[in-house]
């Protein structure tokens, strides 16, 4: 495999899509291929310095006549000086709007062909492709890129019936980096959260926005509880959270629900954990199930979106149909109720993130994509 020079452009700060962005950075960076992020920030995941890491940062210039900053211009004329002056080879963008745009000017300001990858992560199709106002430029940003990915068959399906491109999608999953997720010692920090050790511990990791329906979770926890004595993680943070707080309140479940804010270090609260749920109404992958399995707990997720190419029901967790608290209680009460279930499943999430998920796996076919673009050039 050839060494390249990648530039890699994706929302730094917040999200599965800039999760994604960065760890494929760090990979391949690790494979010898120099990386160029250019971001609007460093990304919050590129924690670990490399001698072939390079950040630039794009200025965004706050003039007072502009009512609004215009990040985009500034997006692309960045990208277009880094293709210039540090010679790329390709670029690859997370998130069709405005990265994938952004790259096409450019590259064309820098008068260059070099190839654009545009990997799309889901809410920049299934959200944003509703828009009549953004629906064209997402089309354009499909259309002028050399290879679309979707990281999942059902964005990728979605994306067709949204945005009706003609343009050829692929689809290549998320993948997690095993080095940081996989199952660990916790019983000390389950010991400081106050659960027992014989306790059974559920878990919910998101950015508590509205798709996420963690109220659902919350219910599915409730009922579940009483048939069996259990505690709640949820972790992160976000708009729905004073809602979730008061939902907690009503049901009388302070004791039994942790709310643990936005944290680091996730492995050792899923390994702590029996069950991961995430009951979205829209969810293209969903990364977090990935993180959870490779932690050795079983899943259960609604049957939208990309969940059901990722859960197994019966081998690494269950499928329940939108807002069917009622089931997914059903299931986690049978799981937490009988322990050898449990430990199939268990092996059976840890077998589903090495054989279809895995790190190696997934860049692999990045780097085939790139090749294939070197070849065209
Ligand atoms: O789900 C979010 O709120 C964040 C969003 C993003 O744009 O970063 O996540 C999307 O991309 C992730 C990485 O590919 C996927 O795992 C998430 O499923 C997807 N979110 C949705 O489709 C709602």
């Amino acid at each position: 495999m050839r060494k390249m020079k990648i530039g890699i452009t994706c929302y730094p700060t917040v999200g599965g899509s800039g999760v994604i962005a960065t760890e494929l950075g760090k990979m391949l960076a690790e494979k010898g291929h120099e990386v160029h992020f250019i971001t609007s920030s460093t990304p919050f995941r590129l924690n670990k310095t490399y001698a072939n890491i390079y950040n630039h940062q794009v200025d965004i210039n706050t003039y007072s006549v502009f009512q609004y900053a215009p990040y985009d211009i500034a997006l692309a004329t960045k990208i277009s000086e880094v293709i210039k002056n540090e010679g790329l080879d390709l670029l690859h963008v997370h998130y069709a709007i405005p990265h994938a745009v952004c790259a096409i000017l450019g590259r064309d300001m820098a008068a260059s062909n070099i190839g654009i990858v545009t990997t799309l992560h889901g809410t920049d199709i299934t959200v944003l492709g509703a828009d009549s106002s953004l629906k064209e430029a997402i089309r354009y940003g499909i259309e002028k890129s050399d290879i679309v990915t979707a990281v999942s068959n059902s964005l990728k399906e979605q994306t067709y019936e949204l945005i009706q491109p003609i343009k050829e999608i692929e689809t290549v999953y998320n993948f997690v980096d095993e080095r940081e997720y996989f199952s660990q010692d916790a019983s000390k920090l389950k010991q400081q959260l106050g659960i027992n050790a014989d306790e059974k511990v559920m878990i919910h990791v998101s950015n508590f926005r509205n798709v996420k329906r963690v109220q659902d979770v919350v219910e599915t926890f409730a009922l579940t509880y009483e048939k069996i004595k259990c505690k709640l993680l949820l972790i992160g943070d976000g708009p729905e959270m004073g809602r979730i707080i008061q939902q907690v309140r009503e049901l009388g479940l302070d004791e039994q629900v942790l709310f643990l804010g936005k944290r680091d270090g996730l492995a050792e609260f899923y390994s702590m954990s029996d069950i991961k749920l995430l009951l979205s109404e829209k969810e293209a992958f969903g990364l977090v199930l990935l993180e959870a399995m490779a932690c050795g707990v079983p899943v259960i997720g609604s049957n939208i979106g990309g969940m059901p190419e990722i859960i197994e029901p019966g081998i690494n967790g269950y499928l329940v149909e939108l807002g069917d608290t009622q089931k997914a209680a059903e299931y986690a009460t049978r799981l937490l109720r009988d322990d050898s279930q449990l430990q199939k499943l268990r092996q059976g999430a840890l077998k589903t993130v090495a054989e279809r998920f895995s790190s190696s796996k997934i860049l692999e076919q990045y780097e085939e994509l790139y090749e294939q673009l070197m070849d065209k050039n």
